[in-house]
């Protein structure tokens, strides 16, 4: 693997995706354990207000926090390591595992930064692994618009709508995607059974832990640790 043009891809693109990068063995241990964890039907646990406005319809769940440590062996990976070290530099940390779990007929999640993009050197990167293979059939594709890194701001927006540079991943089983975090992105709504989706977040050193507690979406920038809107983007300060 050439990390180096793989990191001058991500800085240039915002994005990298690679497929069969771990194996259908390991997926299939974590899609399971992932599986026994939620259970048929889990509830929401973001509350009403969030999921109505913000669209977004996931339930997160931090394994390694609950002394889960099949989750470490992903983010051990020497070669996600080496690959994450070429892209951040050698000052970079691991925040933490965070499994995504969408329900049948859930939204995905509406266009979205991680952070908020005004300074370009705090941000996080997303590195979402998928134990399952996302098809015609489950939905939940992601999207991201090329280069949309670099811009800043996402438009505010009341409706859903479609930007030019925008790219559609259908991940596989196995699959990685690096995803910086000022990079539009979205997800599309789940049309099958369920959707999983696992992301090893990291940043720089020096990036403040709670970086991704501020959202930012195309009507509002919501803050998760005091579950409220901070910002609504289309009517100005709350
Ligand atoms: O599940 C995905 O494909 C993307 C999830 C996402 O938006 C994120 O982890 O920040
Ligand atoms: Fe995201």
């Amino acid at each position: 693997m050439n990390y180096q043009q793989l990191a001058e891809q991500f800085w240039r693109d915002g994005y990298i995706m690679l497929e069969n990068f771990f194996s259908a063995e390991l997926m299939d241990s974590y899609n399971q354990k992932i599986l026994d964890h939620f259970g048929e039907s889990p509830e929401f646990s973001h509350n009403a207000e969030f999921l109505e406005k913000s669209e977004t319809e996931v339930i997160p769940w931090f394994p390694q926090r609950e002394g889960e440590h099949l989750f470490d062996t992903v983010e051990h990976d020497p070669r996600l390591v080496a690959l994450t070290q070429a892209i951040l530099g050698d000052d970079w940390y691991t925040q933490y595992c965070m499994v995504m779990f969408s329900r049948q007929g859930t939204k995905g999640q509406a266009w979205h930064q991680d952070c908020p993009p005004e300074d370009s050197s705090r941000f996080n990167m997303n590195r979402l692994i998928y134990t399952m293979d996302i098809t015609e059939e489950t939905g939940g594709y992601t999207m991201a618009v090329k280069g949309s890194h670099k811009i800043g701001l996402l438009p505010a927006c009341d409706h859903d709508v479609d930007f030019p540079e925008q790219q559609t991943f259908i991940p596989k089983k196995g699959t990685l995607i690096l995803l910086h975090g000022h990079t539009w992105h979205k997800v599309l709504p789940v049309t099958g059974k369920y959707r999983v989706s696992t992301n090893y977040r990291s940043a720089p050193i020096g990036t403040p832990e709670n970086i991704t507690d501020i959202c930012v979406y195309r009507n509002m920038r919501y803050q998760f640790s005091t579950s409220s809107v901070v910002e609504d983007r289309l009517q100005g300060a709350v």
